[in-house]
């Protein structure tokens, strides 16, 4: 059991211990209500302390074991939650560090509370698509007031026990520790106390008997809800949680227990919870490497060369001045340096204006940069981030000059986003030194980063650059050396269904209406004007030398003949106002889009928004089910991060790669098999890759 019972004289302390963070799951609630009685049946036990082990008190239920049936096996949390109410020994939670959702819902079962001060405090299941499960709902608002719980519980933010201890008349925590250290003795001396005072037999405090009221229920209630609708758009939970604790403030303590357990169950089910639980659980799956285990001894990287003071070489550099990394940026001539440290300034000093960044923090953060003009300068850091323009001409150049002045141990490092990362490795001695860092731009402010594994990049430098993504902030995912890695080369998919869509009879406004009302931040034809035209009109370019019979829609190629690239031209896939970012539908481009079609003897059709959509998911899908067997990403959960913090995939639909699972791999194939029918659209490539295949025939999905 994952409880540990302890008697100190008179005083029964029971410890959870289920590392990392004390999740709830079945043995640590079974070794809680093991304590209990034993506590209760011990004469000599005069009062109960429950706490927790190492860095937290507890982080709630246990996620990895949701839709398991161990998650409700008895004793489920609402049990043992009743135990607590039922002893008949005071019983005190002593908490520190963290005290989260099902474990603060513990807490609030128990007759009294004390805190450590710094413990983060929070009700966060309503950020896994969820609503507090265990009384939450029904027993904060009545020691916290309405308000102030409902905002915790709506928001799932977590807020520190000693700002929640100086709120008026709150009665979450009966005393606070002076300190995490000292938590474990004061909540001894303390449930001594309170065994003195209840010695007399007077009744143990309980949150369930406490008075909850709004003085102006309706009309908050109302403003409530108005307020959570906006934020709320494609998440069931938000609105539930207005629903219920407006519950506790109307109905008996049991019938509002109740109502939150019947709303509980049904989010449980829902797509969206398990989209959101998916991503949690992803988005710490991806730092882990199968054959790299955790313990691998990392370089440090006390400071960092970054070559090219351009878009992204400069967003590059925030990011590690950002973490409080020295940064040596270089360039080949002082005007590009001098162009690209004030982009940097011009950054910052905006963030400082909106109140984002204090001036003190954007002093220290320019403190740390520093800029050259000679290779020279850089040959002490412990590693290089080159981010120069992509043609592997360039990057040899730079790379036999790297493997020249760089110290042994440097991390050699490209930011290329579709070069062969094992072909710049070779213009190095070191090769098991260089690693891809592919930033997507901008790259101060975009969470994805692909780390390109070659062939010979050493577990070691692995481990540095994942663990320094972290540091940066990034949700760093492992890719193997492909062309386009992971989201590029799935996104080549992507782009060529958009442009056999509009050769089949869509307008680029149909197609992004129709991608943007799934959920995508940005359909592929705003992305594209956005972006520029131009790179994909490159990679194409270069592309069709490697594979001469790749099919896809000219329209791309022509409109980049006529320079309509996009936003920074003033024209593209639509026409751009000056200074204005607005998608304005183009005749020019129907035109052109017509005549291509007369051209290709291609009478158009009406298609459908679902057939668009599907269109563009499943080639993603597809692709992606090749990439997963050639192993190129580790597991399918990677790839699902890659398209939510890179390419704007729809967080509430957990990734593409969740979302086949949730339609079905079935229904994916079906669909599929009725694409490659089409002769305008690329049979060979709707052919269900080997894996998609065997998954549908064992009825498996991808996660
Ligand atoms: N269950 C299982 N594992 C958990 C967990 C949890 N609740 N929380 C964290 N972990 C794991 C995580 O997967 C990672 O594992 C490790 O702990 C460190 O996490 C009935 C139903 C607690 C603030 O939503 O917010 O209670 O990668 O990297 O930055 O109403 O984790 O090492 O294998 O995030 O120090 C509600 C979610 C559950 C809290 C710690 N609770 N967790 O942050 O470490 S639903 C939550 C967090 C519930 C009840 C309902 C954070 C943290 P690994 P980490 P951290």
């Amino acid at each position: 059991m994952s409880a540990e019972y302890k008697v100190h004289g008179d005083v029964a302390v029971i410890t959870m211990n289920n590392p990392p963070v004390n999740g709830l799951g079945y043995s640590t609630r079974l070794g809680i209500t093991d304590g209990l009685s034993k506590a209760n049946a011990d004469a000599a036990v005069k009062s109960i302390v429950i706490t927790g082990a190492g860095k937290a008190f507890s982080g709630g239920a246990d996620i990895k074991e949701f839709g398991t049936p161990r998650s409700t096996q008895e004793p489920n949390l609402l049990s043992v939650i009743r135990e607590c109410e039922k002893s008949n020994k005071p019983i005190l939670a002593a908490m520190h560090s963290v005290a989260m959702g099902g474990g603060l819902e513990l807490a609030l079962g128990c007759h009294y509370r004390m805190a450590a001060p710094g413990c983060k405090v929070a009700l966060p299941e309503v950020k896994l698509g969820l609503l507090p499960g265990a009384g939450g709902t029904q027993r904060l608002p009545r020691v916290l007031g309405v308000e102030p719980a409902l905002n915790m519980i709506v928001s799932g933010e977590a807020i520190n026990s000693e700002m929640l201890a100086m709120l008026p008349g709150q009665k979450l925590f009966n005393k606070m520790a002076s300190s995490p250290e000292t938590l474990a003795q004061e909540a001894m001396d303390y449930a001594r106390e309170l065994a003195q005072q209840h010695a007399d037999g007077s009744p143990l405090p309980l949150i369930r008997n406490l008075p909850c009221k709004h003085p102006q229920g309706d009309a908050y209630f109302q403003f409530a809800r108005n307020m959570v609708k906006g934020m709320a758009k494609n998440y069931p939970a938000p609105p539930k949680c207005v629903d219920a604790v407006e519950a506790a403030t109307q109905k008996k303590f049991d019938d509002g227990m109740a109502f939150e357990r019947e709303i509980f169950t049904n989010l449980l089910f829902s797509n969206e919870s398990r989209a959101l639980r998916h991503i949690f659980m992803a988005e710490r799956a991806a730092s882990k490497i199968a054959d790299v285990p955790e313990d691998t001894p990392k370089r440090n990287i006390a400071s960092v060369a970054v070559i090219g003071a351009g878009t992204m070489g400069g967003g590059i550099s925030m990011n590690l001045l950002n973490a409080g990394i020295p940064v040596k940026m270089l360039e080949m001539k002082q005007e590009a340096l001098d162009r690209g440290v004030a982009t940097i300034r011009k950054n910052y000093e905006s963030q400082v204006k909106k109140g984002k960044l204090k001036q003190d923090k954007y002093d220290q953060r320019m403190a740390l940069l520093s800029t050259t003009l000679s290779y020279d300068d850089i040959g002490s850091a412990d590693m290089v981030i080159e981010a120069v323009f992509e043609e592997m001409g360039v990057k040899e150049a730079v790379f036999k000059k790297l493997d020249e002045v760089m110290k042994p141990g440097a991390i050699l490092a490209s930011n290329t986003s579709t070069l062969d990362v094992n072909k710049i490795a070779a213009f190095t001695k070191r090769p098991q030194d260089v690693v891809g860092m592919h930033f997507f731009s901008p790259a101060n402010v975009m969470k994805l980063l692909e780390v390109v594994r070659g062939a010979k990049t050493s577990k070691d430098v692995l481990a540095t650059v994942m663990t320094l993504g972290k540091k940066i902030k990034k949700t760093t995912v492992v890719s193997g050396v492909c062309d386009g890695f992971i989201g590029n080369r799935m996104i080549e998919q992507y782009s060529r269904q958009a442009g056999f869509l509009i050769d089949e009879g869509c307008t680029p406004a149909q197609v992004d209406k129709a991608a943007e009302k799934f959920g995508f931040a940005m359909g592929p034809f705003r992305m594209g004007d956005l972006a520029g035209n131009d790179i994909g009109w490159a990679i194409r370019k270069r592309r069709t030398i490697e594979r001469p019979n790749m099919k896809y829609s000219k329209t791309a190629d022509l409109l980049c003949e006529m320079g309509r690239f996009g936003q920074k031209t003033g024209a593209g896939w639509y026409d751009y106002q000056t200074g204005k970012r607005d998608a304005i539908p183009s005749a020019v481009v129907v035109d052109m889009i017509e005549k291509h079609r007369q051209a290709c003897g291609i009478t158009p059709r009406k298609i459908a928004d679902e057939e668009i959509v599907q269109r563009l998911v499943y080639a993603l899908v597809n692709e992606a089910a090749h990439i997963l067997e050639e192993g190129i990403a580790g597991k399918a959960s990677d790839i699902d991060m890659v398209y939510l913090t890179g390419y704007g995939f729809p967080i509430w639909r957990g990734g593409p790669m969740l979302y086949a699972d949730t339609v079905g791999l079935f229904n994916v194939v079906q669909s599929m098999k009725r694409f490659a029918q089409n002769p305008h659209d690329d049979a060979a490539f709707w052919q269900p890759a080997p894996l998609l295949a065997r998954l549908v025939a064992d009825g498996k999905t991808f996660n």
